[in-house]
């Protein structure tokens, strides 16, 4: 069964080693496709980041910081310690040693040139991924957020990363902008990943600036809309709170309720042209089902505490049943 997963932050890696399991995927025979996000990707001190494709990487190649959940693990800080030392800006983006590595080697065979798809396949090769990671696009697409400027009161636009890091996402958003994604295209690969899928996966990613990002590339969400595969949604919202970060910051700023059931809402029910065909809540939300089940939506509730590694199996194992029950 080839299952291709959009995906974005910690969320998502966490419940891919839970697919990856689930599947059997290896590196040598991938039934697993990742579209990774990359409007969170951030270019400093002449190093191209992308966040949520090392977030993806670390995680399933065994070399994430588990405890942060970004970057790497026996990480140390003495070249951000230096930066600061001279005052360098900005001083707020924890960039570790480890992980400075990777954007050396990514930087610099992108300013030779080569596209991000295959840079991200040459920096896999050292994980032995046992997934296949392709970004959304080729092309510059940031997240960018809009905000009232402290100090004028006037909109400002900073990038999701200074938001995000610096700010904690507690500076209220007005509104977020995907700068590139209009004249952007899909990278290689990542049509033909939905179109031959025999299951989409929504992980529970940031549904504004991990999920959002990657529809936002022309051609994505229609190809997604008219594919074969069964959409399988599984929710970031538990109780009324995100799992993990801040997606609550963000519904807000597009008028969505920070609930399970106004997130499935948002993404859609596929009979009506949205995204989703079926969407796993946590058993927290259950009573929730039947208004979900309303919108045309299969609902599952079930534990999706990745606790530990067999809860995301489990929540894979479940994604893959229904996909192969409502495959059309
Ligand atoms: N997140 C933080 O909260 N603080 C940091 O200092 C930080 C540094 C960082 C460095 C590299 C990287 O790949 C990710 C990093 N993140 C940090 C996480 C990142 O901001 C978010 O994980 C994603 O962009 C959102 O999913």
């Amino acid at each position: 069964m080839q299952v291709t997963v959009l995906a974005g932050g910690i969320g998502a890696a966490r419940f891919l080693r839970g697919l990856v399991s689930a599947t059997g995927s290896t590196h040598d025979k991938p039934s697993v496709t990742v579209i990774g996000n990359t409007g969170d990707d951030i270019r400093l001190f002449g190093l191209q980041i992308c966040p949520d494709l090392d977030s993806v990487m670390y995680t399933l190649g065994g070399g994430a910081d588990e405890e942060r959940g970004w970057g790497r693990a026996n990480e140390s800080f003495t070249v951000l310690e230096e930066l600061r030392g001279y005052g360098a800006k900005p001083d707020w983006f924890g960039l570790g040693d480890r992980d400075i590595a990777t954007h050396l080697v990514r930087t610099q065979a992108l300013d030779a040139g080569y596209r991000l798809s295959t840079v991200t396949a040459g920096l896999c090769e050292r994980w032995q991924l046992p997934v296949s990671l392709i970004p959304m696009t080729d092309d510059r697409v940031e997240t960018h957020v809009v905000i009232d400027d402290p100090d004028t009161g006037q909109p400002a636009a900073i990038h999701f990363q200074e938001w995000w890091v610096r700010h904690r996402a507690a500076v209220a958003a007005r509104e977020f902008v995907y700068v590139g994604c209009d004249t952007a295209s899909p990278a290689p690969g990542v049509l033909e990943a939905i179109t031959t899928a025999d299951l989409i996966v929504l992980p529970p990613s940031n549904p504004v600036v991990s999920i959002a990002p990657i529809l936002s590339i022309p051609g994505i969400r229609d190809a997604i809309s008219q594919a074969p595969a069964a959409v399988v949604g599984v929710s970031p919202i538990v109780g009324g709170k995100p799992v993990r970060g801040m997606a609550d910051a963000c519904l807000s700023a597009i008028d969505v309720d920070t609930t399970s059931a106004a997130v499935a809402q948002h993404y859609g029910p596929r009979r009506e042209g949205g995204l989703l065909d079926a969407w796993i809540v946590d058993l927290a939300d259950a009573d929730a089902a039947p208004a979900i089940a309303d919108l045309g939506i299969r609902v599952e509730a079930m534990d999706t505490i990745f606790s530990n590694p067999g809860v995301a199996s489990n929540v894979a194992a479940s994604a893959l049943k229904i996909g192969s029950e409502l495959r059309r």
